[in-house]
């Protein structure tokens, strides 16, 4: 019931306090005297209109989080315990508002309510949990050197830190850049999604009233080519983490490159193989990569989108995997029932069709789905195509929608060459009752993650990232914290040696 009064739309634009720029603690007017709107995709409805960020705008973020961050500033001297208390408290406060944040979320990207409030908030709060457990256990070494040297090593804040987000999972990305990078001491510079504002801008608001230092955490609504632009080039930006397209993550490193060669760090698109051997549970095998391949309306980097099964069993996997696709509900994100909403906006869904067409047009078997639910809406049926050739634009690009295209392979050298000919390396999964087997395969496999009778198995303490043209780095565990730290090696000449 409280849920529904959340969802009463007159109630919920009482509770949108929070649209404009987050600089130093305080909410900002744009520089240049601008707005955009963010609407909800599955009514095509403007939900409101936020302050939109430029490069002033960007200038300004970057000079509070500068001065956040010097030498004496009340952030540097804090000791590294009451960072965890102060990321901890941000996660009590956000489960305090748990409800109307996975709201937002639902409104603003058309994500199924449940999806919002059990995962993408449920994965927020752990991910910032799991870097204040950490803050004060970040320590570097003592070296053994030749000669009569004390070497020391120091792991230390990098500055300030400019993070680009997508709109698939605005929260989830938002946590997953700001807790290692708070964690470790830096301040940041963050730029929502133009199309996802709502659920980061509230968390500003949350980031005051936990006490975090002005300046520490500054947030700045705008688009990609000006706002986003702007931090990828900034001198006194001294790391990027970006989460988006392939070809975006590449200007991102060019800028980053031409103006200070700032650290980067890039998670990008996926064409990620799923293997299927005949002695899997095939039951199993048929939900969970149905399930990676419609998540989020197939929004994910970590899409199912390459599905090859052994050809004894590939006959029966499709026919389950079309009954599964029957199962999905689609319908208004916010009812509690819907499992399946719309995509982000007009452009991701003329991109999502296109693909689909060109699928039936190279001759794979539509065996599911293949179009829009209604005229003038941005829901796409879960789609099922089998018959997929390696050589289709199906089986190449990145789709990222409801689309799962099955392949039949016969023999496990030719499946592994198969799924390692992408210039993608994100993850991948492998299903069979052969542990033997699943460990050789993952072993040859050139993915960062590769779930083996699973899939989309996340977690805030396992590292997350790409092989190939995927990206650099990783994302969440202990290895994220080296993304986000300096090592100082510290040497003292002994005197005295005994
Ligand atoms: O991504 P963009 P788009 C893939 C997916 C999707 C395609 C296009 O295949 O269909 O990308 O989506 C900011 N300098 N992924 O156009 O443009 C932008 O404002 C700096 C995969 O939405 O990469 C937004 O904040 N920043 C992906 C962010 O980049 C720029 C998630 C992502 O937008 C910029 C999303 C610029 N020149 C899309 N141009 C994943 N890996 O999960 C844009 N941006």
């Amino acid at each position: 019931q409280e849920c529904l009064n959340v969802f009463d739309m007159s109630d919920l634009k009482k509770k949108l306090h929070f649209l404009q720029i987050f600089i130093d603690n305080e909410w900002r007017a744009s520089s240049r005297g601008r707005t955009f709107p963010t609407f909800n995709p599955a009514t095509g409805v403007r939900i409101c209109d936020i302050q939109e960020a430029d490069k002033e705008d960007v200038d300004k973020a970057v000079e509070a989080a500068k001065l956040a961050q010097q030498r004496g500033s009340p952030w540097r001297r804090m000791d590294a315990s009451g960072r965890g208390r102060l990321l901890h408290r941000l996660a009590d406060l956000m489960e305090r508002d748990r409800l109307l944040l996975a709201t937002l979320e639902t409104l603003d990207t058309g994500k199924p309510f449940l999806q919002s409030f059990f995962i993408d908030l449920e994965g927020s709060i752990k991910t910032l949990r799991y870097y204040a457990g950490w803050t004060d256990k970040i320590h570097g070494q003592s070296l053994p050197v030749d000669e009569t040297f004390l070497c020391l090593t120091k792991h230390e804040p990098i500055g300030v830190c400019g993070a680009i987000i997508p709109w698939n999972f605005p929260l989830l990305m938002f946590t997953w850049k700001i807790a290692p990078a708070l964690s470790c001491g830096n301040t940041v510079v963050i730029k929502p999604a133009e199309q996802t504002p709502l659920t980061a801008l509230h968390v500003g608001s949350l980031i005051k009233e936990a006490d975090f230092p002005p300046g520490v955490v500054n947030i700045v609504p705008g688009f990609g080519s000006t706002a986003g632009a702007a931090i990828s080039s900034h001198k006194d930006i001294d790391k990027v983490a970006f989460t988006g397209s392939t070809e975006v993550g590449q200007l991102i490193k060019e800028a980053a490159a031409k103006s200070n060669l700032k650290r980067v760090t890039l998670e990008l698109g996926g064409k990620n193989p799923c293997i299927v051997f005949a002695d899997c549970d095939l039951q199993m095998a048929v939900e969970e990569t149905q399930k990676g391949a419609f998540y989020n309306q197939g929004q994910c980097c970590t899409a199912a989108s390459r599905v090859f099964v052994e050809e004894s069993i590939h006959d029966e996997f499709v026919r389950r995997s079309v009954e599964n696709a029957k199962k999905v509900v689609i319908g208004d994100p916010l009812d509690p029932r819907t499992s399946h909403g719309p995509q982000i906006d007009q452009k991701q869904f003329d991109k999502v069709m296109d693909l689909i067409e060109s699928g039936k047009k190279e001759g794979a078997r539509l065996e599911y789905g293949g179009e829009a639910v209604a005229e003038k809406s941005l829901f796409i049926k879960p789609t099922v195509f089998s018959g997929v050739k390696d050589h289709m634009r199906i089986a190449k690009e990145e789709i990222f929608g409801p689309v799962q295209c099955i392949f039949s392979f016969k023999s496990q050298q030719e499946v592994v060459d198969r799924a390692n000919s992408s210039q993608y390396g994100l993850v991948s999964a492998v299903f069979t009752q052969s542990m033997d087997r699943a460990l050789s395969v993952s072993a040859a496999l050139e993915t960062g993650t590769v779930w083996i009778n699973c899939y989309n198995a996340l977690h805030a303490q396992t590292p997350f990232g790409g092989y190939k043209m995927s990206g650099n780095g990783r994302e969440l565990g202990e290895y994220a914290l080296a993304e986000y730290s300096e090592v100082k090696t510290v040497t003292i000449k002994l005197r005295e040696t005994i």
